[in-house]
């Protein structure tokens, strides 16, 4: 675990960065969107994975804070997008913390009026286990944002406690396919069957269906075959600074 300390002087001494995965069309490989995700250059000991500033961030209570600085900084992001005349939704990861506070919807609402972009082209991420945790907050929450434009979509899909009540009563507008069943795919084929349900339950929803973590061009194939449309992982790129994510989306 990161200390106080250390996220405080990250946060306010320009440690963290945002890098971007693309998001792929799996049949014209053409890249629709790109995943947000945080990552720590700390002065010692390099680029780091945000799992412990985000940890330190939710037991510190500074969750909010961090996710404002990821939310402003997507937002810039989108801006220079937007001057290259490029218009690609970018999806951020949201913690509980965040979709409980208050301050969410009017923090978004006025970044898009500084930035004059509209919501449409943010996407957030949620993990299953925050759609378990308060269903009829949640629900309103999820329905005022999607109001606004916002699209909402639901992480690491089949995971954790999978609670596919939920999945039916909120409105969605994707599923991500955890990595975990598309990383094994060649190897199990229960994972192809459970890719399968879940391209079934996200078109009846009217959702679109993204695969994570695909690394392999058989993994790939398998997913056109299933009929998954949209992806990413490995084999097309990491998550990249934004300069790279840039370069790769203009060689297109
Ligand atoms: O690249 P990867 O190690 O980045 O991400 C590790 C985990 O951290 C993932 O589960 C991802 O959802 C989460 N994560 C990455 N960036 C953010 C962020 O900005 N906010 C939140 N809440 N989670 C993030
Ligand atoms: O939980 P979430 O889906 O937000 O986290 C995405 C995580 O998966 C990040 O840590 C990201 O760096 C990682 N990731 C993205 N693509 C791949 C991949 O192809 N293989 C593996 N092993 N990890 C990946
Ligand atoms: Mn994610
Ligand atoms: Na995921």
């Amino acid at each position: 675990l990161a200390l106080k300390a250390d996220l405080k002087r990250a946060l306010a001494h320009n440690e963290l960065e945002l890098y971007y995965q693309p998001k792929v069309d799996l049949n014209t490989l053409e890249i629709v969107g790109a995943e947000c995700l945080l990552r720590w250059n700390h002065p010692l000991d390099g680029v780091l994975f945000p799992g412990p500033l985000i940890e330190a961030a939710e037991s510190y209570n500074m969750m909010n804070e961090l996710g404002y600085w990821t939310l402003e900084q997507a937002f810039r992001a989108l801006a220079e997008l937007d001057g290259l005349r490029m218009s690609i939704l970018l999806s951020v990861n949201i913690s509980p913390t965040q979709l409980y506070d208050n301050q969410l919807i009017p923090t978004l609402t006025m970044l898009s009026n500084t930035y004059a972009l509209p919501l449409s082209l943010i996407e957030l991420e949620l993990t299953e286990d925050v759609a378990l945790s308060n269903s009829l907050m949640v629900k309103k929450q999820l329905d005022e944002l999607r109001s606004l434009g916002v699209s909402i979509s639901v992480d690491d899909f089949g995971k954790g406690y999978s609670n596919l009540a939920y999945i039916r009563d909120l409105d969605l507008d994707a599923l991500k396919i955890d990595k975990s069943f598309v990383m094994e795919l060649e190897a199990h084929p229960v994972n192809r069957a459970i890719i399968e349900a879940a391209k079934v339950i996200g078109h009846a929803k009217g959702c679109c269906v993204v695969a994570e973590g695909i690394e392999t061009v058989e993994q790939l194939h398998i997913l056109r075959e299933v009929g998954v449309t949209q992806g990413q992982g490995y084999l097309f790129s990491r998550a990249i600074p934004f300069t790279e994510f840039v370069e790769l989306t203009q060689q297109e």
